[in-house]
């Protein structure tokens, strides 16, 4: 059913609602929470000027109290992230699938506030983690709230809900001393991992750089979950749900991320905050790969297995709209932290399918609020609420803020009129797809879950030789820091059933040996006499062989753009102006950004008399938080040369693959870095110009750069 849905509506209905509970104390005298106006907000009450403070100081009293209950207890998983306003506006819309209102016409824009997370860190934890990624969005619809809770990665660890729990203790800090914060390379994250075959798909994306993001901005975003479409003949449609960022899909390398979660564990969320503040605002396009249900079991792979994709090449990704985001929150703890996402928040024409993740989470999400947002009115809270009228007989409880008017709060009742009554379907009432079930009531999984290496083959077989290289050494880095031999002796026998080479190389760093018969202990966490053999884990072949878009490097659909890059301008006195002046113009009509790093803040003097001023210092940056460096020419190179912050800050960025670029005086300072053997040697991601050459250094440059990285310069293993 179509919806007034025209742009700018809700967008400020949303406001509006927000507007009510917003203020910021500007020009306004200062109260307690009854509104009394404070005379004296630095000093105690006390007998005396130097006697004990009174227990009478109700204002010292309220104001301590309130400070002590500031926090709310962190979310168990995702604590930690970073959101933001938008809209979602339809492109190509598809009611012959769902009858969804917000998906009806071209153009009809909808509301919306997306959340990234990391997984296992705490609230407080870097960015820079090697984790999944969440990403949750919240759509302000005129028919109520549809929540997208989705991850960066299109598969999970687990077949079912009931192991999460097992999962997240496993990948947390370890209990007894709570140790490592935000890491899975530890013993118990692996020793559940070796012995639960069923999440080798995963691991291959989570040892990928698809678990080190360059931004929120630049990595996909999934449903994991198969969903279904219902459209108003009631006729349903399996759906995988897909965001692909406009800038691309990025990462960042192992040791940079180490380096970043030092130099700026705040890196992604700084990213999205200053990316929205400078106008660049981030951008996604929705695309769904919908399969009629006659076509539920063709697949070599069941379609409610969340450990499966469906590859791209099977059923094409078809774009229906895009999201913006173009506003950052007022306050962070009222709108990121207190947002409740829930995947069991969904409109009329989304339902669910029977993937048992899916049906343990549509239990989770409300209960998990209860404890952490303390009462069943977190719905009122203004981020959660619906923008859509909410009538129902639900009454009372902690912190209500409606005031129900009326003496009538039950159904069926004659004193209120029958009201609220029920909805028609017709009239955009709720109906749940009337899929027949008949079946025995087990507790079992289908054989069809069964295929634990046919995908992980896939994914592994479709990344570039940089891209294998870094898989192997993430599980170099990562078992490498597990302390039991039996652990990494069984996940080698894991990986050995995905890839022999990749098992033998990452052997060949242990020192271990790939054992010649993997240890298959267990399948779904039950031992094989218990399943009557029936259900050992499988490798089920793919019917492709490889898919690129599971690769970053070589998938075809990523544009080469520098939009939005930091560039690190390195500069001393004496810096040839003209030539920081031209690359900053390049830049920014790139939509990119150069940055002037020095030896001390302030300015340096250039080369005609001007002066620049200092973004950053050697101390207070590093090339890690950069996506490109340029040095020009005219300064005194021993400066420069003699200073180990610069020269660490050149070598990272050699040792990162990121474009160098050089002019005159600068090409000089490069040759005094340890790489310094490199830079004629066919290195074409290191860029260098003649003196007073500006434009075309600048030209040559910038195409080195929207290639992201220089990957060959890296060895393979
Ligand atoms: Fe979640 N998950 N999850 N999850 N999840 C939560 O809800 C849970 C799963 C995801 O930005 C919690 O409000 C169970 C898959 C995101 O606020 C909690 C299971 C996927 C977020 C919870 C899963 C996700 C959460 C913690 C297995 C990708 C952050 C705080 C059955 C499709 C949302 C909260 C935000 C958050 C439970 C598995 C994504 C405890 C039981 C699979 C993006 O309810």
């Amino acid at each position: 059913m179509a919806q007034d849905n025209t742009p700018g509506n809700h967008q400020d209905d949303k406001q509006k609602d927000l507007l009510i509970n917003k203020s910021d104390g500007t020009n306004k005298y200062l109260t307690t929470n009854q509104g009394i106006k404070i005379n004296d907000d630095n000093n105690s009450l006390k007998a005396g000027e130097r006697g004990p403070s009174l227990l009478e100081d109700f204002i010292l009293r309220e104001k301590i109290t309130h400070f002590d209950h500031e926090r709310i207890p962190e979310r168990i998983v995702h604590a930690r992230g970073s959101g933001a306003h938008g809209y979602f506006e339809v492109t190509n819309p598809i009611p012959q699938f769902t009858k969804a209102g917000f998906l009806q016409e071209v153009g009809q824009r909808t509301p919306v506030f997306t959340r990234f997370s990391t997984v296992a860190g705490s609230r407080g934890s870097t960015d820079l983690a090697r984790d999944v990624r969440g990403f949750s969005v919240k759509f302000y619809t005129q028919e109520g709230i549809y929540d997208f809770v989705g991850n960066n990665i299109p598969v999970f660890f687990i077949q079912d809900a009931t192991k999460f729990p097992d999962l997240v203790h496993a990948v947390k800090p370890e209990p007894h001393n709570e140790i490592p914060q935000a890491a899975s390379a530890h013993d118990t994250f692996w020793d559940f991992i070796s012995l639960m075959p069923e999440s080798t798909h995963m691991i291959m994306w989570l040892m990928s750089d698809r678990s080190l993001p360059r931004s929120y901005r630049m990595m996909e975003g999934f449903g994991v979950h198969t969903f279904r479409f219902i459209n108003e003949q009631n006729e349903s449609h399996f759906v995988k749900l897909h965001w692909k960022p406009k800038l691309g899909t990025h990462a960042v390398v192992w040791d940079e991320a180490q380096k970043i979660s030092g130099k700026d564990p705040d890196f992604h969320r700084r990213d999205l905050w200053e990316a929205i503040e400078m106008g660049n605002f981030p951008e996604w396009e929705l695309g769904v790969q919908v399969i009629p249900d006659a076509d539920e079991h063709k697949f070599e792979f069941d379609l409610l297995d969340p450990t499966k994709i469906v590859p791209e090449e099977l059923v094409p990704v078809t774009i229906i709209g895009k999201m913006v985001l173009n506003r950052n929150p007022d306050n962070f703890f009222a709108e990121t932290e207190q947002v409740a996402f829930h995947p069991g928040h969904v409109v009329p024409g989304i339902d669910f399918s029977n993937d048992p993740l899916l049906q343990g989470r549509l239990f989770s999400y409300t209960d998990t609020q209860l404890s952490r947002l303390g009462s069943p009115n977190f719905h009122e809270i203004p981020i959660n609420r619906s923008v859509s009228p909410v009538h129902n007989n639900q009454r009372d409880g902690h912190m209500r803020q409606e005031i129900n008017v009326g003496r009538v709060s039950y159904s069926p009742n004659s004193l209120g009129g029958g009201c609220p009554y029920q909805a028609k379907i017709a009239d955009g009432g709720f109906a749940s797809f009337n899929e027949r079930v008949d079946a025995h009531k087990v507790r079992a999984r289908s054989e069809s879950f069964s295929d634990h290496f046919g995908q992980a083959k896939l994914f592994y077989n479709s990344q570039s030789q940089t891209e294998k290289d870094h898989i192997v050494k993430a599980l170099r880095f990562e078992l490498g820091k597990v302390e039991t031999t039996a652990i990494r002796v069984r996940m080698l026998g894991i990986l050995s059933q995905v890839d022999t080479e990749l098992a033998q190389k990452v052997a060949l760093g242990l020192r271990l040996v790939v054992p010649a018969v993997p240890e298959q202990p267990m399948n779904h966490g039950v031992s094989p006499e218990n399943l009557g053999g029936d259900q050992e884990p499988k490798s089920v072949p793919s019917s492709i062989e490889g898919s690129q878009a599971l690769s970053m490097i070589n998938n075809p659909t990523v544009k080469p753009t520098i939009e939005s890059r930091k560039v690190a301008i390195v500069c001393a006195d004496g810096v040839d102006e003209q030539a920081v002046l031209d690359i900053k113009s390049a830049l920014i009509k790139q939509g990119a950004k150069g940055c002037i790093v020095a030896p001390y803040n302030g300015v340096v003097k250039g080369d005609a008399g001007g002066e620049l001023s200092v973004d950053f210092t050697f101390l207070t940056t590093s090339s890690v938080v950069f996506d490109a460096v340029y040095i020009p020419g005219g300064f005194d190179l021993n400066e420069l040369s003699e200073d180990s912050d610069a020269m660490d800050f050149l070598s990272d960025a050699y040792r990162h693959c990121k474009i160098i670029g050089a002019q005159a005086g600068g090409i000089d300072l490069l040759s005094a870095t340890g790489f310094a053997s490199k830079i004629n040697n066919e290195d074409e991601g290191i860029v260098l110009g003649r003196d007073g050459d500006n434009d075309a250094f600048a030209a040559n440059f910038i195409t080195a750069m929207a290639n992201h990285r220089f990957w060959a310069r890296e060895a393979t293993i």
